[in-house]
């Protein structure tokens, strides 16, 4: 760990490496460095001989970053949660990657001053090195065009070479393991759609798979796949024309002794704790989630909201041209990242941002249509807290509330009368034919704390605060598609004053489970309440 310097200042060749580090992990969960803010050095030699390119990929490192190849600064990248690529030189070469997990809008722009959860530092993801091959595969992309009366997807190829453009180049496309098609691709993007009459769909009870491969030379890519569309119908939300009823948390993606940097059992557990509340709906708030887990999501039929980064962004930074940049150029690395995985139904954006100001809604717009430019196949949403004074829902295709009746305001007693107001203000805005999800209600719980007055921090009061949440929006009422409940798991959240004092241990208390995911009564209770809403 290098400490408060300025990567500018920095000679990766001047570099001693004294310590070691997991990759992928997150540095300042290790005692040595616990809490540590700062510049860290990682370093490893690569060789690269075979006279092919190679490229190394990383899944995602916080949150700012510098690779360089033998002293010389190759690529830079902002913001974690993300994947990237940097082309390797042949040879034997010294990589040396400069992270940064210091607060500073400065150099990383997504960043504010507070985000409600801790920022950990490191290459928290993981780091595969690519031999590419020439020609290699730079991207597929796999899109169900249609269901009826047969299923259709569509493969996108786009093929890169060094040694020129003119050549056509041997292709072969195999869908689980049989060819579908042997032929030649130029360098550059071919389409081709393919009937797959005896494919099964992909859905949350049903959540069938499918494995697409691409040869071209000998560089061969492999996507697994789930044949759906996603659609809105009349204020429902459908996958493959039927209506699908969310019942949801959101997840952090953290945990005390990894930081963002989890191992795969750990998501695994996540995801089959997913399951066992009943729930078939996962938010990512508020960050595109690991791949492993959403591979889980594929595997377990989970519906994903997977959301690009950025909390309560205010007027400054959607109207700032250069943040909007930085928040185009992430949304297009998660979509790029993700959209392969059926289980991701919903591409969200700016959570809880100044959806009620005039001046942002051009901001609004511009992300929008990045999403929409990208990939046209999911609907769009964001969860926003100005539900009343909305300017901007009309822009999305479900419409995302995000309140605290009988937490931040009010008692129990007002949270059915307060989700009305707020669902009624979504109709009266002429957006009645839109689904709604709630996308973030809770209250906290400290694990423990049985109170048989339900006073707030109690386990108590949480569970009945949800339990009152899901009857009426599902059982006294009918109006919205979906839920997320705040929050899956407890997660540590900064220091700054005066907000950690709301905020014990500086930990945010919402979970369902603790922070090493042991059940409060909430669990019991949601998971209750899903599995009777949801059926035998
Ligand atoms: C907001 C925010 C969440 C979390 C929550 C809370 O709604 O979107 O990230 O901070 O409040 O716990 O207060």
């Amino acid at each position: 760990m290098l400490g408060d310097v300025d990567p500018d200042e920095v000679d990766p060749k001047s570099i001693t490496f004294a310590g070691a580090m997991a990759v992928p992990g997150s540095w300042d969960v290790l005692p040595e460095y616990a809490g540590r803010r700062g510049l860290a050095a990682y370093g490893i030699d690569l060789h690269c001989f075979d006279g092919t390119p190679h490229r190394v990929v990383f899944d995602g490192v916080q949150h700012w970053c510098r690779v360089s190849f033998d002293g010389t600064p190759a690529a830079e990248h902002r913001w974690g949660f993300t994947r990237f690529g940097v082309d390797v030189p042949s040879g034997s070469r010294r990589m040396v990657v400069l992270v940064d997990n210091r607060d500073d809008a400065g150099r990383s722009l997504l960043h504010r001053d507070f985000y409600d959860w801790h920022h950990h530092g490191g290459v928290a993801r993981g780091v595969a090195l690519h031999r590419l091959g020439d020609p290699w595969i730079e991207s597929v992309v796999v899109t169900t065009v249609a269901i009826v009366p047969v299923p259709v997807i569509e493969v996108v190829v786009e093929v890169a070479s060094e040694s020129g453009r003119q050549t056509a180049h041997p292709a072969e496309l195999f869908v689980d393991g049989t060819v579908r098609l042997a032929t030649t691709v130029p360098v550059g993007v071919t389409a081709w759609q393919l009937e797959l009459p005896d494919a099964a769909l992909w859905s949350t009870n049903d959540p069938s798979l499918h494995l697409v491969e691409v040869r071209v030379g000998s560089d061969d890519w492999r996507e697994r796949i789930g044949i759906r569309i996603v659609g809105t119908d009349g204020g429902r939300l459908t996958i493959n024309g039927e209506a699908v009823r969310l019942l949801g948390v959101n997840r952090h993606d953290m945990h005390p002794d990894h930081g963002a940097g989890l191992p795969d059992d750990h998501r695994l557990a996540d995801a089959q704790l997913v399951r066992q509340l009943g729930a078939n709906f996962l938010r990512g708030g508020h960050y595109p989630q690991d791949e492993g887990l959403l591979d889980l999501c594929d595997e377990m039929g989970i519906c994903v909201w997977s959301e690009a980064t950025s909390w309560q962004a205010d007027a400054r930074q959607l109207t700032d041209d250069r943040w909007l940049e930085d928040a185009e150029s992430h949304i297009g690395e998660m979509i790029a990242a993700a959209r392969n995985h059926p289980s991701v139904i919903l591409w969200g954006l700016l959570n809880e941002g100044a959806s009620n100001d005039l001046s942002c809604r051009p901001g609004y717009e511009r992300l929008i249509s990045r999403i929409r430019a990208a990939d046209a196949s999911r609907p769009v949403t964001f969860a926003g807290n100005h539900t009343a004074d909305d300017v901007c829902a009309e822009l999305v295709d479900v419409v995302g509330i995000n309140a605290y009746p009988g937490w931040y305001y009010g008692s129990i007693d007002d949270v059915g009368p307060e989700l009305d107001r707020l669902i009624a203000a979504v109709d009266a805005a002429g957006f009645a034919d839109k689904p709604i999800i709630v996308s973030e209600i809770g209250a906290e719980a400290i694990r423990g704390w049985r109170d048989p007055a339900a006073d707030r921090w109690s386990e108590d009061h949480q569970a009945r605060l949800l339990d009152t949440t899901i009857r009426h929006l599902f059982v006294e009422r009918d109006r919205v598609c979906g839920l997320a409940i705040w929050v899956l798991a407890d997660f540590r959240t900064p220091q700054a004053m005066p907000r950690v004092l709301i905020r014990p241990r500086a930990y945010n208390h919402k979970g369902l489970v603790d922070e090493y995911r042991r059940p409060k009564l909430a669990a019991e209770v949601v998971a209750r309440a899903y599995h009777d809403l949801s059926g035998p």
